[in-house]
């Protein structure tokens, strides 16, 4: 089943370590320790572990105190063969970043969350991570006249150049994504998605060093495509990392197993990070990053169960993905919706807007004729389900 060596299945820390604790309700599950959660991931296949500055090193341990934790854990590292692909930051536990941490109306939680952050990249450089994800859930509001939405965004915009600055001074070789959410734990977050990101990073002094992780449920959340949207930001060139989880519709974040939300949209998802690049080819080929969680109601065999579910829903949907690519009726159909005109250019080599207004071509295009003609686009959409189903 599986069609490359290495799936680059990666899990957070966070995600199997969820205690189930809700705004509602007491933990329904224990604590897991770090080392355990290593290697049980390597038991189940998994290929890297993301986690927080907190998750690993408590909130407040000493120097040495971290550097004893970080030694176990980079045995544990090598004696399994896990890797950390990436390291995040938890600006938004602690309550001193109840109003966000890089915007902050208190400029000293600002400068205390930078500190925070400089030394956490420390920890990532160190364990040969490659991506730094800020999801900054905390960096927002409730009210309109709580925060000077220009001002937090120039000193957020402040805190990415001063962390880009610091990774290029270093030499690290590292690169920071940027986790968008439209709401939750704030009632309104800064770069509510994609788009806001994207236009965001393009403001930045480092910008070249600065992408998007997203997340499916997050995008969904707001309503949004989330394939379109990684769709652009692979125009963009800004895909650095993905979270893949499930969500049902616009309502509170849910982070289901991948394929347990919207699964229609999960499977073109996969048709495009596997199969979207030149000739078929992979479009994508960072890790396939798991930020779910196990419902509530599952006990510690349900944790393991669950994420094994993640990387079992991605294999099946890409061998899926490859039989609705190979199925002649579809490149048929594919072919019949005119989805391969699309990428020629609408000017002729040489030709500028003075062409196209004096274009005897244009001027003979039948508009009536192509107005009658259907595209045919449900009939794929059909195939596309149907392969879906394992019913072709
Ligand atoms: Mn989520």
């Amino acid at each position: 089943m599986t069609t490359k060596p290495v799936d680059k299945f990666s899990f957070g820390m966070w995600t199997v370590g969820w205690q189930a604790r809700d705004p509602f309700g007491e933990p329904t599950r224990p604590a897991l320790d770090p080392m355990h959660i290593v290697d049980k991931l390597a038991e189940i296949g998994a290929w890297g572990v993301t986690f927080h500055d907190d998750d690993l090193v408590p909130f407040g341990s000493s120097a040495s105190e971290r550097d004893a934790i970080v030694a176990k854990f980079k045995q544990r590292l090598t004696a399994t063969g896990v890797c950390v692909p990436m390291i995040t930051t938890n600006l938004f536990a602690h309550p001193v970043f109840k109003d966000g941490g890089f915007t902050s109306n208190n400029r000293d939680v600002r400068r205390y969350a930078l500190r925070k952050v400089l030394r956490n990249i420390e920890l990532a450089a160190d364990l040969g991570a490659k991506t730094f994800v800020l999801w900054g859930g905390r960096e927002g509001a409730e009210y309109d006249h709580a925060k000077d939405v220009r001002a937090a965004l120039d000193r957020y915009a402040e805190a990415m150049n001063t962390l880009t600055s610091f990774v290029i001074e270093r030499k690290y070789d590292l690169r920071f994504a940027i986790e968008p959410k439209p709401n939750e734990p704030r009632g309104d977050i800064l770069l509510p998605t994609i788009g806001h990101a994207i236009a965001f990073i393009e403001k930045l002094e480092h910008s070249h060093l600065v992408g998007l992780n997203p997340e499916v449920g997050h995008e969904q959340m707001a309503g949004l495509n989330f394939t379109s949207g990684i769709a652009q930001a692979m125009w963009q060139g800004k895909l650095f990392h993905i979270d893949l989880n499930g969500q049902r519709g616009i309502k509170y974040d849910q982070d289901l197993v991948f394929g347990h939300g919207d699964l229609i949209n999960a499977f073109s998802l996969v048709d495009l990070l596997e199969f979207g690049g030149v000739s078929g080819a992979p479009a994508y080929d960072g890790p396939r990053h798991f930020d779910y969680k196990p419902s509530r109601t599952e006990d510690v065999d349900g944790v393991w169960f669950s994420a094994a579910a993640n990387m079992r829903m991605y294999r099946l949907l890409r061998d899926r993905a490859a039989a609705f690519r190979a199925d002649p009726e579809v490149c048929e159909a594919l072919k019949a919706a005119r989805v391969d005109e699309l990428s020629k250019p609408t000017l002729s080599a040489g030709e500028t807007w003075k062409d196209v207004l004096s274009s005897d071509g244009i001027a003979r295009f039948d508009v009536d004729a192509a107005g009658v003609k259907g595209y045919g686009f449900v009939r794929l959409q059909q195939l596309a389900v149907e392969h879906l189903m394992g019913a072709r």
